[in-house]
């Protein structure tokens, strides 16, 4: 009889030895049952990589059938000034650097009016933590972009910036989000998760906020209703568990308020930082690390393969490993990437769609939210 699956074909291949464990755990996959830590780390580990894909596309497809999401957004970065010191980081500069830069509100205005276009739906806003800069200082950024644009989403800042400005006022957590949504805010970016675990995240950043004070950020915005995203940073000094210690946690806190509407692996890119001499992972790693994810993290939509960070090549490989979001057309806006030496820094509407659609996919518009969006 012919064989109809990748999985079938593998455990029926003689060369390939059967793996009872692997096996067991792809039904329990294919029976749509949670897989435990232990079980996700031996994926990672030990499941050959065209069953990763199968399988992570067998999940996706349940979610977003054969659609790939992408949207229509620029990024905002007012500065790259910052008062910690992530040894992963080739944005951050010293307020006395001359790469330093520190928008004005009227420079901000100014940025807006030269990359808003009609059709986006989103700004990405994200930055340095400026030690100066206070709630009200993010709120009146805010207020503007919305007065200027006011149909438009502001997402706005990671939740190290959120925590930094809400401590600085001497507000709570609940408090300092009322203010920003009083002015505008919609939702937050995903940034500054980096690796949850403390032993990680003191080699890597020891100064930043910890993992619990980014989750209590999050969860303040899903208490209220509000979506968010959730990243990893991957691909630097932590081991496999670490990343599927990360993916619990936020696996745990979903499964209170189902508050994370995607997760976005992020790849450690090594140019111009303190780390790298690490250099970077291989292609192989970030396609097991997307599969796995969308495997583990069965109670969160979607998987973002975020273009500017994987290049365009990776990214379109990514979207058979269980991805189904790109992220959005950028306009060249964000220079977190670049300046970490990722080269594929702009893309406009026509080449996204078609790099989806080489790769089988049907590109779809979304708004933030995932709400689907007429082109
Ligand atoms: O928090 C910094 C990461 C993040 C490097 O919310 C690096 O939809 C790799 O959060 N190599 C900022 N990564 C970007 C971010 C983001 C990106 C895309 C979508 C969303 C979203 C959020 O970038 C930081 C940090 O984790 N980062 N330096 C680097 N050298």
């Amino acid at each position: 009889m012919a064989k109809s699956t990748v999985m079938e074909i593998y455990f029926d291949t003689p060369t390939q030895q059967k793996n009872p464990q692997i096996e067991r755990i792809s039904r329990k996959i294919r029976q749509l049952e949670r897989i435990t830590p232990e079980e996700a780390e031996l994926l990672f580990r030990e499941a050959p990589l065209f069953l990763l894909s199968e399988l992570a596309l067998f999940k996706k497809r349940q979610i977003s059938g054969n659609e790939i999401f992408y949207n229509k957004n620029f990024h905002i970065e007012p500065t790259n000034i910052c008062c910690y010191h992530c040894k992963f980081c080739s944005f951050r500069k010293g307020k006395s650097d001359p790469q330093a830069w520190n928008m004005s509100r009227e420079e901000v205005r100014r940025h807006v009016r030269e990359h808003f276009r009609p059709g986006m739906t989103e700004v990405h806003l994200v930055g340095g933590v400026h030690p100066e800069h206070s709630l009200e200082h993010y709120a009146a950024l805010i207020a503007m972009i919305k007065e200027m644009l006011p149909g438009i989403t502001v997402k706005g800042f990671s939740a190290v910036e959120h925590i930094h400005m809400i401590e600085k006022a001497g507000m709570d957590y609940e408090t300092g989000i009322d203010f920003l949504l009083e002015h505008g805010l919609d939702t937050i970016t995903g940034g500054g998760a980096e690796i949850f675990a403390e032993e990680i995240r003191d080699k890597i950043c020891p100064d930043k906020p910890d993992a619990e004070a980014w989750l209590a950020l999050h969860e303040t915005l899903h208490r209220k209703g509000i979506r968010t995203a959730a990243t990893m940073l991957y691909g630097h000094i932590e081991s496999v568990s670490h990343r599927i210690d990360h993916l619990n946690r936020l696996r745990t806190l979903q499964d209170r308020h189902e508050g994370f509407s995607s997760f976005i692996p992020l790849k450690y890119r090594s140019k111009n930082n303190e780390l790298s001499h690490i250099g970077e992972c291989s292609i192989i790693d970030d396609l097991r690390t997307l599969a796995v994810s969308r495997l583990f993290l069965d109670n969160v939509p979607h998987i973002k393969a975020y273009w500017p960070m994987y290049g365009k090549q990776t990214t379109q490989i990514a979207l058979s490993f269980g991805a189904d979001d790109i992220d959005g057309t950028v306009e060249d806006t964000t220079k977190i990437y670049s300046m970490a030496g990722v080269n594929d820094r702009a893309m406009n509407e026509g080449q996204l769609r078609t790099m989806i659609e080489e790769s089988g996919f049907v590109p779809v518009i979304r708004d933030t939210f995932y709400n689907k969006v007429e082109g």
